[in-house]
């Protein structure tokens, strides 16, 4: 019986919507249905996009058929979403969250839209809608209820730039390239050449030397791994490798080391020790594994010197799978709904 309820519900909710595509003016009612239609179209990309597409009406954020005017204001440090809303009479609309004032969701990216009538807002995890957290809707009277709640699983898709990369790049997807380069000497002072310029003393630091062939020519090659620290905030870190001459006093004079250098560059980027950076041996050559968890700073990449030429040879395409986690449909029957929510 329950079944067959929601079954019309929905049907009435489709049937509605085809005349209120114009703006403002009718709308579906707000039922659990229609929720939980908006909320599964949210987890496939396609359906996501067709949905933040439909921007007719918008304006109108709280749902009481008149639109509203939005200022952007900052977001402070951590660019959280920001904005303000006036009515038209130029009175600030405060808008006071329901039921989640409490809960800690971390979003960076804030996206209107509207379904059936009613307009909605994505809330994602970053600045791009590619990582649902939330979708909120507000009511008459200016509350502001989650509607439903996602989780979102990243995957990585490898992809071998050469047939002859294929095994390095699986067994790197599979975790099973675990020959890292043992790095020895652990203390020594970075010299003086190595340091960057305009970096500070105690923000460098060696993790070792190795002797390793790292631009696989047949020789081997003295390279230094060093850190990086942040002294700001948490105390951030990240590390790289520098090929050293051999008397361990200078950057190696050739082409090569600076090649390593410069393509290195992306993945020093200080990230509270989330940037993880390798060299690792597979089937007698050396590879450089960069951002290897794959965070947003850096593309998560494998590449092998080879002479003085670094060649990408693996890269990895982030996929997120999206689920639906909850949907709240209890704020359907608050009375702080008001006109747009429905009366059971
Ligand atoms: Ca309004
Ligand atoms: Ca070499």
């Amino acid at each position: 019986m329950g079944r067959k309820v929601r079954a019309m519900g929905f049907a009435m909710g489709f049937a509605l919507a085809s005349v209120s595509l114009s703006g403002y003016g009718q709308k579906a009612r707000l039922t659990s249905p229609l929720v939980e239609d908006l909320c599964s179209r949210i987890t496939k990309p396609s359906a996501r996009d067709a949905l933040l597409r439909q921007q007719d009406g918008v304006e109108d954020i709280n749902n009481d058929g008149r639109p509203e005017r939005a200022e952007r204001c900052s977001g402070g440090e951590m660019e959280t979403p920001c904005a303000r809303y006036y009515a038209i009479d130029g009175k600030e609309i405060l808008i006071v969250e329901e039921g989640f004032e409490w809960q800690d969701f971390q979003t960076f990216g804030r996206h209107a839209f509207r379904f059936r009538g009613h307009t909605f807002f994505l809330n994602s995890a970053r600045h791009t809608p590619t990582h649902p957290v939330y979708v909120s809707y507000i009511t008459p009277h200016n509350r502001e209820h989650v509607v439903c709640e996602f989780r979102n699983e990243r995957n990585e898709i490898v992809v071998a730039s050469d047939g002859k990369y294929d095994r390095v790049c699986k067994a790197v997807a599979s975790m099973s390239a675990q020959q890292d380069v043992v790095f020895a000497d652990q203390g020594i002072v970075v010299p003086e050449a190595v340091r960057p310029r305009n970096a500070s003393r105690d923000s460098f630091g060696s993790i070792g030397t190795a002797r390793v062939d790292v631009d696989n020519d047949g020789k081997p090659d003295l390279v230094m791994q060093l850190s990086i620290t942040s002294g700001f905030g948490r105390g951030c870190s990240a590390s790289y490798f520098e090929i050293l001459d051999d008397d361990g006093m200078r950057m190696h004079p050739e082409e090569k080391s600076h090649v390593f250098g410069e393509f290195q560059r992306p993945y020093w980027a200080v990230n509270c020790g989330s940037m993880s950076n390798r060299l690792f041996e597979y089937e007698g050559q050396i590879y450089y594994e960069g951002n290897a968890l794959g965070t947003d700073d850096a593309p998560h990449v494998v590449a092998i010197l080879e002479g003085a030429k670094i060649v990408e040879a693996c890269t990895f395409q982030e996929a997120i799978q999206t689920t639906l986690f909850t949907v709240n449909e209890r704020f359907l029957t608050t009375r702080s709904s008001g006109r747009a929510g429905a009366r059971r």
